[in-house]
């Protein structure tokens, strides 16, 4: 289960405090952040970007993404409070108003279809001006969603059933937004899954080599560059329109869908950030890149390090469950190649940030973007020899076997 509590202050936030009024002043503290090493605090505190949203309470850091600043707050009930990553996110207003868009969008579809929407989908909580988000005077963009209750998120598959439902859950969410209008999304990130574009940025990193840690990663640079030749596969299939454009996550890491505590099943897709107009097999084959691995995304023991084929069936069933039938010829040749793609794509990612210094990915210890790097590679070369195998298994789900 992802570790909640990562507070500096383990005293501090506590529910059930008698007086909530000492509960809010205790865990009231500065937000700070590290940018390249550096530890910079903002000048205000938690407490006083909740009250924008008319929230009074206790709170502190939780969950595993590598990208926002996350704390819970409250007790009963319970609200996520987000920093938006502007490094990441040039345009917050711009992805505040997509996912408030997608969040209408899916509260509708599953009400229709006979839903909870209040624990399906995200519920945006307004500031009291009205806001979906709150900008500080240091430009630095708030938002809060109430808390998913009785629900988790894991980092790893606790067994290919659980991992099948959460596949369910993003082919469902792809299916809910297969008729949101695609042109009314903003790109949040400019070329997100262009495969070809991050191959780029990985050789200008090595050339750039602005930390002198090129030579140390040659064996990884090279693995990179010889497999040049994936890299266009699914942006030229969206080009020729033998892979069409759909609204897409982008970001279908395990951890972006919370599993019911009760039920064990894929309840809701988080993490909206990045939903923009892409290819399915962005998220099938990002899906499989850490959630179907027999080991974490940042393992060091490499031996540990590759695809498990159970878990592998159990998400290609749990996705063509909901999408089998609109899936195009070109989308089924590439589905478990996809992964191999995807894989690759986030490796390439993780090394250039290496390079580059760790501006990125939030990293928790020296070198740790090397180390996922080095992972996903290892996978890459697991799922490359296994390929023929994860290719049948698509066939044999698709037909019904
Ligand atoms: P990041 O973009 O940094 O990955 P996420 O939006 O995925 O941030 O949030 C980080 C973690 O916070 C999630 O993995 C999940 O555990 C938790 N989380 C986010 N939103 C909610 C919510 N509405 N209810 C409960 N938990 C949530
Ligand atoms: C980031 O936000 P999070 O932790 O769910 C990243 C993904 C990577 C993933 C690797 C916006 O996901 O693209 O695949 O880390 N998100 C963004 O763990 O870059
Ligand atoms: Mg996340």
């Amino acid at each position: 289960m992802t570790d909640g509590a990562k507070s500096a202050f383990p005293e501090n936030g506590r529910c059930g405090g008698t007086d909530p009024k000492t509960d809010t002043v205790i865990a009231d503290y500065f937000l700070s952040r590290f940018i390249i090493g550096m530890e910079i605090t903002m000048e205000y505190t938690i407490g006083e970007i909740l009250r924008r949203f008319d929230l009074d309470f206790t709170s502190e850091p939780y969950g595993n993404g590598h990208i926002n600043d996350t704390y819970i707050a409250g007790c009963d009930p319970k609200y996520i409070l987000q920093r938006i990553n502007s490094n990441v996110f040039k345009n917050p207003p711009e992805v505040m108003e997509n996912i408030a868009k997608v969040c209408d969008h899916l509260r509708r579809k599953i009400i229709a279809e006979g839903g909870n929407a209040d624990r399906e989908t995200l519920t945006l909580v307004k500031t009291v001006d009205g806001q979906n988000y709150y900008k500080a005077d240091d430009d630095n963009y708030f938002r809060v969603y109430r808390f998913i209750e009785n629900a988790r998120s894991v980092d790893i598959p606790e067994s290919p059933e659980q991992y099948e439902s959460a596949a369910k859950a993003f082919g469902k969410f792809q299916r809910l937004l297969s008729d949101f209008p695609a042109n009314e999304l903003h790109e949040t990130i400019r070329d997100f899954h262009n495969t070809p574009k991050r191959f780029e940025a990985l050789e200008a990193a090595v050339r750039e080599d602005k930390c002198g840690r090129a030579a140390e990663v040659s064996d990884e640079i090279e693995f990179a560059f010889k497999r040049k030749n994936i890299c266009p596969l699914i942006v030229d299939g969206l080009a020729d329109g033998s892979i069409p454009l759909r609204v897409t996550h982008n970001d279908t890491k395990l951890n972006n869908v919370m599993i019911d505590n009760t039920t064990n099943r894929g309840l809701c897709v988080i993490d909206l950030d990045t939903v923009m107009p892409g290819s399915l097999l962005y998220d099938f084959g990002d899906a499989l890149r850490g959630g179907a691995g027999t080991a974490a995304e940042d393992e060091t023991d490499l031996s540990k390090v590759g695809i498990d084929m159970k878990l592998f069936e159990a998400f290609t069933r749990g996705f063509c469950s909901e999408l089998a039938d609109s899936f195009t010829e070109r989308e089924i040749e590439l589905l478990a190649t996809s992964a191999i793609i995807l894989t690759y794509e986030c490796g390439i990612r993780f090394l250039a940030d290496y390079l580059m210094g760790d501006t990125y990915f939030k990293i928790h210890r020296p070198k740790h973007n090397l180390d996922r790097a080095r992972s996903q590679f290892k996978m890459v070369a697991d799922m490359e020899s296994k390929l023929d195998s994860m290719n049948r298994i698509v066939s044999d789900v698709l037909a019904g076997r």
